[in-house]
């Protein structure tokens, strides 16, 4: 019997460490590592039960072939070597009748490892000329969104939080989705600091808080320029802060002086008092920690969003403090040590948005002729889902996809490459809540003929021809290309290591920030120049409450992550049992207005799609809301078959929380 140290992979900002138990090279039982600082020893109603995903009989384990239409399910089983000439001799014929831009790689964090989320396929990718994906599903607007504040993402190290005297969960779902974190917002608590959501759900999160605030979705950068014109009106910004470490404040005094409490609730839905209270609080209260995460990302405006809540801070002067400031992804401060631009190949060919996956099948122009997916399964995860379906059922494309389950995308494959878990792989992970690297030994051999993602592409090269002295480096190799001044002995002896930053980070305390001059802009020039309002700016979305849409589809359809065990489509074919089914979620004066009772099957619908689920009748919304989980598999589930796929302002992101829809009784 051996104990091997790994880190969990998914998508997640926990980053947890695990101990698993090996026995007879059979992975026996899987627990969290007591000995981590963040985790401490916990993992989570997902994990907890990987094993079963591990040795499930759903796993793939061998190279499929096509045999049924596509989007059947229907494979043949094949040997490594004839499902790689099958895929060699199409790109080969592809490359020569349309050249190599015709072949779009498509990827996302299905694992979060430096090697085996996207190392070697760049240079695959980069040798056949294929085009590049650009864009991002998650984070990327919002660090853009701070960058154009702080000139970098970089923000307060998240157990900071436990030194805050006022607690600000600000769009994030901290109990769901960074369940680790609450037990450092506990201490805060403990010391007398009262805890703050503002979410236009009232999620589990919200229901443990001291204060709960409820606007309008896509409206908070209203309430944050009340917040500022309040701080401003009654003398509670840190002048001194804002003099040496600032640039623009002129211009922003003149922008939220329109702004009182009394505009901003009627945008946001709420009362002015309330507005007023919660500033006063802010201004009042030092150190404030603003925890946010991703979700509000999600709307046509999320990097205004995100660069109007870094002002905040700013204001305040809580950079001062340990305990203070903003926090969202610490990401950032991993690229200083792990470098995954050491894969990067530089763009010789066309950018293509990953969240357009839907567009760019369908458009003949754009001309895709070969799809690989691997680390993801869009056609679940993707909005305007609809489309997708629509282009993965095209003849003339060939699809490869890289998978451990038969997920709903994986259907659509032409050619299926097994893929191991990851008890089955080595790889380091950067986490993104919190400050610490972590290593994962593979405790287990592969299982049947499954390969991680780096030997695949290994494989492919071969297949092709390709020498490049990269495709001969093995795993270990490519994780010492990738890191910086790591202690990869102790990180791989102790399973962890902290980032080599100073502890406590207080990361603006003296100013320094990455912009040019070395000051926060409050006014951001180079976002004038992109065309953007250099000043923080309520806009409206096209697809928002008081648009020309919303006279016709006059319901905003959110559909965050809501379920402990599921990790954003991963898991759904195993836990179903434990979640049920999806639903509509709709407040009483909706559901009443549309004669529409509890349980009922109804109708939700837009110009994209329409799907027919059961209704619950809920306290969590407001009138206009309504809300539909999210990530189960299937046509008849899947709700990104509604959403929007508009980019945001700037990062790159999509807008798949500006959906309207109706909702009538089937
Ligand atoms: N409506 C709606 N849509 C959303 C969201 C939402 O909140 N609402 N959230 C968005 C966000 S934030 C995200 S991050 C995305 C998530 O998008 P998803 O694609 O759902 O991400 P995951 O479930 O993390 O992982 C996808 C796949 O990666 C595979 N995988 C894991 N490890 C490996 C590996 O080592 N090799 C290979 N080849 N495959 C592997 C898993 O089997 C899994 O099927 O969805 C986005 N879409
Ligand atoms: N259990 C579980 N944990 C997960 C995941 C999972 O699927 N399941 N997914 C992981 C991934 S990939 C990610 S990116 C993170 C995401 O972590 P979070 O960002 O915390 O979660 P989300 O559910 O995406 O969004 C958070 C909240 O934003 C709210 N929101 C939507 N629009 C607005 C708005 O306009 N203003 C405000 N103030 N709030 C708004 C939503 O109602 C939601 O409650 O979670 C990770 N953790
Ligand atoms: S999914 Fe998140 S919370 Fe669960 S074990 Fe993995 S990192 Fe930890
Ligand atoms: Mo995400």
């Amino acid at each position: 019997m051996a104990t091997v140290l790994g880190t969990c992979h998914h998508d997640c900002p926990d980053s947890c460490g695990w101990i698993a138990t090996v026995e007879d090279g059979l992975a026996v039982k899987l627990r969290g590592n007591q000995d981590h600082p963040y985790s401490r020893g916990e993992l989570c109603p997902k994990v907890n039960r990987f094993l079963d995903r591990v040795y499930s009989p759903d796993r793939i384990l061998h190279p499929l072939l096509r045999v049924g239409p596509k989007g059947s399910g229907e494979f043949r089983q094949v040997g490594w070597d004839e499902a790689l000439s099958v895929v060699a001799a199409k790109l080969t014929e592809v490359i020569a009748q349309h050249g190599g831009k015709a072949i779009f790689p498509w990827w996302d964090a299905g694992t979060q490892g430096l090697i085996q989320m996207s190392s070697l396929d760049r240079r695959f990718f980069a040798r056949l000329g294929a085009s590049q994906l650009t864009g991002s599903l998650c984070g990327q607007t919002a660090r853009a969104g701070v960058m154009a504040t702080y000139g970098s993402g970089r923000g307060a190290d998240p157990i900071d939080v436990r030194h805050a005297k006022l607690v600000i969960l600000w769009g994030t779902n901290t109990r769901l989705t960074n369940r680790h974190l609450w037990p450092f917002i506990e201490e805060a608590r403990a010391g007398g600091a009262p805890v703050v959501v503002i979410d236009p759900i009232r999620t589990i999160t919200a229901e443990a808080a001291d204060w709960f605030i409820q606007p309008l979705p896509g409206t908070d950068v209203a309430l944050m320029l009340a917040i500022m014109h309040v701080l401003v009106r009654d003398g509670l910004v840190d002048g001194d802060y804002v003099s040496r470490h600032t640039l623009g404040y002129t211009e922003l005094v003149d922008r939220v002086a329109e702004w009182t409490p009394v505009r901003a609730a009627e945008v946001c839905g709420l009362e002015a008092s309330e507005i007023e209270r919660f500033a006063r609080a802010y201004g009042t209260t030092r150190p404030s920690f603003i925890r946010t995460l991703i979700g509000p990302e999600h709307h046509e405006n999320g990097a205004m969003f995100y660069r109007t809540l870094a002002c905040l801070p700013l204001l305040t002067g809580d950079w001062r403090h340990l305990g203070g400031g903003l926090c969202r992804s610490v990401g950032s401060w991993f690229g200083e040590q792990v470098d995954e631009s050491v894969f990067d190949v530089p763009a010789t060919t066309r950018v293509i948005s990953m969240n357009h996956l839907g567009r760019v099948l369908v458009d003949p122009a754009v001309g895709i002729h070969a799809l690989f997916v691997w680390n993801g399964n869009p056609l679940v995860s993707v909005p305007n889902a609809a489309q997708i379906r629509q282009g993965l059922l095209r003849e003339d494309l060939f699809t490869v996809v890289s998978e451990q389950f038969l997920t709903d995308t994986a259907r659509y494959a032409d050619v299926i490459f097994p893929a191991t878990t990851e008890l089955e792989h080595l790889d380091v992970i950067p986490a993104w809540g919190h400050l610490y690297l972590g290593w994962n030994e593979a405790a287990i051999p592969p299982l049947g003929e499954a390969v991680p993602n780096t030997e695949l592409w290994r494989r492919l090269a071969g297949s092709m021809g390709f020498d490049d002295p990269e495709f001969s480096l093995d795993d270990e190799s490519l994780i010492r290309l990738g890191l910086r001044n790591v202690d990869v002995d102790l990180l791989r002896k102790q399973g962890w290591v902290r980032l080599d930053l100073p502890d406590p980070l207080l990361p603006y305390a003296q100013g320094g920030f990455a912009t040019e001059g070395g000051r926060a802009e409050l006014w951001s020039e180079s976002l004038r120049m992109q065309g953007h309002d250099p000043l923080p700016a309520y806009i409206e979305s096209a697809e928002g409450p008081t648009s020309e849409a919303a006279r016709r589809l006059p319901l905003q359809l959110l559909t965050p992550k809501n379920h402990p065990r599921f990790l954003n489509s991963s898991y759904s074919h195993h836990h179903a049992r434990f979640e049920g089914s999806p639903f509509v979620e709709l407040d009483a004066a909706d559901a009443a207005a549309r004669s529409i009772g509890e349980g009922d099957l109804v109708r939700l619908w837009n110009d994209r799609a329409e799907l027919k689920l059961p209704a619950r009748i809920s306290l969590r919304l407001r009138p206009g809301v309504v809300a539909v989980p999210w990530g189960w598999w299937g046509e008849a589930a899947n709700v990104n078959a509604l959403t929007n796929d508009t980019l945001t302002d700037w990062g790159g992101g999509v807008a798949f929380w500006d959906t309207l829809v109706e909702v009538t009784k089937a």
